[in-house]
């Protein structure tokens, strides 16, 4: 462990990494920025179940009092649901915050990093940041791949976020050598639509064959990760022409309210539940949760394979 950096573990996800048993990593920005009061803290709770289902121990991440929580308390949820004013914190922000002793809600990016840290090779969330709409002139594009390709970390989802060019988006990772595997799907998936009409490089369906393929890409000597993904359920996913006539509206007030950089996420995420009428925060939910379940029983296979390779 790095001394620099404090771990603070929770006794059972402490033990289960030394155990070698399969743990999954959370994120928390999805709570405090993401969803509101009181879903938010709900559906932490929910995708923490759903990791248990899957047969993995839930580790969801944040930073407080200058140190990396791996396990969030229940009474830390709540307090992370229902407190205003908890700073993002994306990878280039950590260690800031972590040297003023602080606290703040990490997003992907940065709970990858943590994660690496702590031991856990899964994470699971519900979408990845990825290159926006735009990026062309903004360069808006999420620190979420730039860290997938520096932790190792397999990380499960349902693609990325439907706000964004998921087209350009794959070909980032294409570009950056990050494995992307579809399971359950041929195409890469949109966050709120089974697919984004981008075909996925690989589909495999067989959670064993997952887990060898991720080992194999860290045993090639990858410093990266891999990305895994699980379509929306059927019934919880949202119709794609809704959803587009909702972003394109979203992005049209983003750009007439002035909103970019760490902010725009947010922005548009809430801009689309509006115009949906709530329709895709409710998908977001239900996708966190499903998607949880599917890295649960992931992250699970890995343990296996790594338990029958040592
Ligand atoms: N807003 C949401 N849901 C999210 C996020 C923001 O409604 O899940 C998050 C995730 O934490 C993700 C981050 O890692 O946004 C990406 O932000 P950016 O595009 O600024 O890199
Ligand atoms: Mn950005």
């Amino acid at each position: 462990m790095n001394p620099l950096i404090p771990l603070v573990y929770t006794e059972e996800i402490r033990e289960a990494v030394h155990e070698g048993r399969p743990v999954v990593a959370l994120e928390s920005n999805v709570i405090t920025h993401g969803l509101k009061y009181p879903h938010n803290a709900e559906t932490a709770h929910q995708v923490e179940e759903a990791v248990r289902k899957g047969g993995s121990v839930p580790a969801t991440i944040c930073v407080e009092d200058g140190a990396l929580k791996i396990g969030m308390t229940e009474r830390d949820i709540e307090r992370f649901a229902g407190e205003p004013g908890i700073p993002k914190v994306s990878s280039r922000d950590l260690p800031v915050v972590l040297a003023r002793g602080g606290r703040g809600a990490t997003t992907v990016a940065s709970s990858l990093v943590a994660a690496e840290l702590a031991g856990i090779p899964f994470f699971s969330s519900a979408g990845l940041g990825g290159v926006h709409r735009g990026a062309q002139t903004t360069m808006d594009v999420s620190s979420d791949l730039i860290q997938l390709t520096r932790s190792k970390v397999a990380v499960v989802c349902a693609g990325a976020k439907m706000i964004l060019d998921l087209k350009l988006t794959m070909e980032y990772l294409e570009t950056q050598c990050v494995p992307v595997i579809a399971h359950g799907s041929d195409d890469f998936p949109a966050f709120y639509c089974s697919s984004s009409g981008v075909r996925s490089p690989h589909r495999i369906d067989d959670e064993d064959l997952i887990a060898r393929t991720v080992a194999l890409h860290w045993a090639a000597g990858h410093p990266g990760g891999v990305v895994i993904t699980t379509p929306p359920r059927a019934e919880d996913a949202v119709d794609p022409a809704e959803a587009d006539a909702a972003i394109e509206a979203a992005l049209a007030r983003a750009e007439r309210d002035g909103v970019g950089g760490q902010d725009l996420t947010k922005y548009l995420m809430h801009a689309v539940d509006q115009a949906t009428g709530g329709r895709t925060a409710q998908a977001n939910m239900a996708v966190l949760i499903s998607t949880a379940e599917t890295g649960g029983r992931m992250a699970a296979a890995f343990a296996r394979t790594s338990t029958a390779r040592r």
